[in-house]
């Protein structure tokens, strides 16, 4: 049978013994059912059911019991994946007869070596997964496995200092072929469904974000060890929650949850708008460090007005191991509006700081997303000493995306100098003022903001976001100051018209 007669995808997922494939699916499937898509899982085993049951007992809940299956292929595994499959697609097929909705069947070949392939007719796309313990030398030796595969992961990252692989050299050695991605699917914190920190997409999006690495880039950061403490420590691994509802007397958080270095000390009440609430978040330690992770949910109920600023600058350290991210997933509900507006980000000398933002938008909901970043302690002449920082945003609303926009600055790295023209050209700082307003005029919006952009110091200009989304203002300057003033004119016009009140005034400009 060919593949093109069942209406479901197949992916196999292969690999050495012990490498990590039952790993990967317990971590895979339950995000790409948060993504709203039906999967059933076969685990092949040599003589057991024992990976199909680990499976059906991590699933609990998730899964449906009949779309997990264990097939025992009595020989070779890769006979029951490549020579006759016969009995993995008659379990595809008693899968697509019990649900015929199912979108993905993942099916985990048993342990073998570097030659075993998946016969094209049982799947349609594979994952080879290697372990970074079984040595650096693998991706080199190019076993049909791992030449054929659609994307090469490469697990248990965490085991290269003791084993002294070499991960550059085993990412290096693939890239020229096959996409890889290194992993470790060990000592990370469950998955346990509900509000996912981590982005989602496509399998190959997932996988990219669900190692350490946000980014490509950041891959050969991630494989480095942090010396003082280790990511996921405390304090290394900040969370903050605010949750906004709109109440009788005006909006009121109602929930919070800080954990080192956020730090929340209340709200504020000094919003022009008469419903608005203010929180300030506090970071009382000297800035973000090489190894931490910072996430931030912030909720804003229908009808409720929030702004969430910061109290300080966010200062990323110098780094010599690792790298820093922060992660922010927003949501505005029908009628709501938020204003995220912190403090510049200044980037030291040697930092490499990796950023991501999501925003959900009701249709009529309305927010304005700020960002200054700051190459440096200017004063100190210090200017594009950073290593690489990455600032990624993707605004979704309830028919899908909306628009992304990405900044993506490495003076070090080979390519364009951030100073050079097309580039920062002969500015040091740049601002970003995303205003989200799906159901708005955006023209008119645009043009609003615009003019009172131009007003300011700095170069800036404002256009009209794709899918009619809103406006994205950007600001070039020579100091802080500068870009920020532009933006908060083009702040205050554009708060004006979402929520008829001027923006609030308590920052330093
Ligand atoms: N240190 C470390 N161990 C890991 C990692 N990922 C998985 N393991 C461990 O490696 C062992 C094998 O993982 P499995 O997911 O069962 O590997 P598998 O490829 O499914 O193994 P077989 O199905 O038996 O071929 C388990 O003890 C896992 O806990 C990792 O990133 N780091
Ligand atoms: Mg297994």
């Amino acid at each position: 049978m060919s593949p093109g007669h069942r209406d479901v995808a197949t992916v196999g997922v292969g690999g050495p013994v012990g490498s990590g494939k039952t790993s990967l699916l317990a971590e895979l499937v339950p995000r790409l059912r948060e993504d709203g898509l039906e999967v059933g899982v076969i685990a092949n085993d040599i003589l057991t059911q024992e990976d199909a049951d680990r499976l059906r007992r991590r699933f609990a809940g998730v899964v449906p019991e009949d779309l997990v299956a264990g097939v025992e292929t009595g020989a070779c595994p890769h006979t029951g994946i490549r020579e006759d499959p016969s009995t993995n697609l008659r379990q595809v097929d008693a899968f697509v007869d019990a649900h015929p909705d199912l979108d993905v069947v993942l099916i985990e070949s048993g342990g073998d070596n570097l030659a075993a392939t998946f016969d094209p007719g049982l799947a349609d796309y594979s994952l080879y997964v290697i372990s970074v313990a079984e040595g650096d030398d693998i991706p080199r030796k190019r076993g049909p496995g791992v030449v054929d595969c659609d994307l090469l992961v490469v697990n248990k990252t965490d085991l290269a200092p003791h084993v002294g692989a070499d991960l550059e050299t085993m990412r290096r050695e693939r890239r020229a072929r096959r996409p890889v991605r290194l992993h470790r699917l060990q000592g990370r914190r469950r998955y346990r469904g509900g509000a996912d920190p981590r982005p989602r997409g496509g399998v190959v999006r997932l996988m990219a974000a669900d190692g350490d690495a946000p980014h490509r880039s950041f891959e050969g950061y991630a494989a480095e060890s942090v010396p003082q403490a280790a990511v996921g420590a405390p304090g290394k691994d900040g969370r903050l929650e605010l949750r906004f509802r709109a109440a009788a007397g005006g909006t009121r958080l109602v929930h919070d949850y800080a954990t080192a270095p956020f730090h929340v000390s209340g709200t504020l009440d000094h919003d022009p708008h008469p419903d608005a609430e203010t929180v300030f978040v506090q970071s009382p330690t000297g800035g973000v460090a090489q190894g931490d992770r910072l996430t931030r949910h912030v909720d804003v109920g229908g009808d409720a007005v929030a702004h969430v600023s910061a109290g300080s600058a966010t200062k990323v350290q110098s780094m010599t191991r690792n790298y820093a991210a922060s992660e922010a997933s927003l949501a505005v509900a029908s009628g709501g509006h938020l204003d995220h507006v912190p403090e510049p980000t200044i980037l030291h000398a040697d930092a490499r700081y990796h950023r991501e933002t999501t925003l959900d938008v009701a249709h009529d909901a309305t927010c304005v997303l700020g960002e200054v970043v700051v190459p440096g302690r200017l004063a100190r002449g210090e200017r594009f000493a950073f290593e690489r920082f990455r600032s990624h945003t993707r605004v979704r609303g309830p028919d899908g995306l909306l628009f992304a926009d990405a900044t993506h600055l490495a003076p070090g790295a080979d390519g364009p100098s951030p100073d050079e023209p097309g580039v920062l050209g002969e500015f040091a700082v740049l601002g970003t003022l995303l205003v989200v307003a799906p159901a708005r005029d955006a023209a008119a919006l645009a043009d609003a903001c615009h003019e009172a952009a131009t007003g300011g110091p700095g170069r800036a200009g404002a256009t009209r976001l794709p899918n009619d989304a809103g406006v994205l203002v950007r600001a070039l300057g020579d100091r802080a100051e500068d870009v920020e003033t532009s933006l908060a004119a083009a702040w205050d016009r554009a708060r004006r018209a979402l929520v008829d009140a001027p923006a609030p005034t308590g920052r330093r400009h």
